[in-house]
């Protein structure tokens, strides 16, 4: 379960797997755009990121510089070291940064406009993680992640992305199985309205049988079965709201 997030709060959360359980590992920062029209300050998810690297062992990740703008779905990622996907659903490669709109690149100065995507994978993987910039703008929404494998499918959800004061935000969201494992992922946003987001430095890991490299070990969470909490902080949300939400979101 996660924790809903006040207005206001910027957070850094791990949740932790059910004692004795497989152990299935969420990670979770999100950064608002302060006085900026988008977060170039970013570390609360940078953080997340860093943790979630560290935990999963060998990983690729597609930063989607080499990939053309303008190329629309099906996507091919490439997650060097590791493997290769396919991204369907909704995806624009673009380079721009419009301040009105507020999307932007975490790598370099590509990222991908979507809704909502699918990525199949040509290998099982036991992490998936991402950046999402200027989601979560527009209130009551969340996102849900699903992870499809020979196991099932589980899901991962986090509401409330700040209700309505996200715009040029930048959130960093990643899963992890130490037995499980999946082939195919889908993001979709928990909302009746549209809100376009910039997707951007997508990271997989093998499936530990073809990787005995470092194991994760779920990070140690002092309340089993429950979210830990690992920082707050605040954020002058004043200036983070801009008039005229748009429908281009
Ligand atoms: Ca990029
Ligand atoms: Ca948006």
């Amino acid at each position: 379960m996660w924790r809903k997030l006040s207005a206001g709060t910027l957070a850094l959360l791990v949740s932790a797997p059910a004692s004795g359980h497989a152990a299935i590992v969420s990670y979770f920062g999100q950064d608002l755009a302060s006085t900026d029209p988008i977060a170039t300050s970013r570390p609360n998810s940078e953080a997340v990121r860093a943790a979630f690297l560290t935990d999963i062992g060998t990983s690729g990740t597609e930063t989607f510089e080499s990939v053309a703008v303008g190329a629309t779905v099906p996507l091919a990622l490439s997650f060097p070291a590791v493997g290769t996907g396919t991204l369907t659903g909704d995806g624009t490669v673009e380079d721009t940064v419009d301040p009105l709109v507020a999307r932007f690149p975490i790598s370099g100065t590509r990222y991908v406009t979507t809704g909502g995507f699918s990525i199949a994978f040509a290998q099982p993987i036991s992490a998936f993680g991402f950046f999402a910039t200027d989601l979560g703008e527009f209130e009551t929404l969340g996102i849900e992640l699903s992870l499809t494998g020979p196991g099932g499918t589980i899901t991962r959800t986090i509401d409330g992305l700040l209700d309505g004061l996200a715009n040029g935000s930048a959130l960093f969201f990643g899963v992890q199985g130490t037995v499980e494992t999946w082939t195919s992922v889908t993001l979709t946003l928990l909302s009746g309205r549209e809100d376009l987001f910039g997707l951007d430095d997508v990271i997989i890991a093998a499936a530990r049988s073809t990787d005995p490299g470092p194991g994760p070990g779920p990070n140690p969470v002092p309340e089993p079965g429950t979210l830990g909490l690992l920082g707050l902080g605040l954020a002058g949300l004043a200036a983070a709201r801009r008039p005229g939400q748009r429908r281009s979101g």
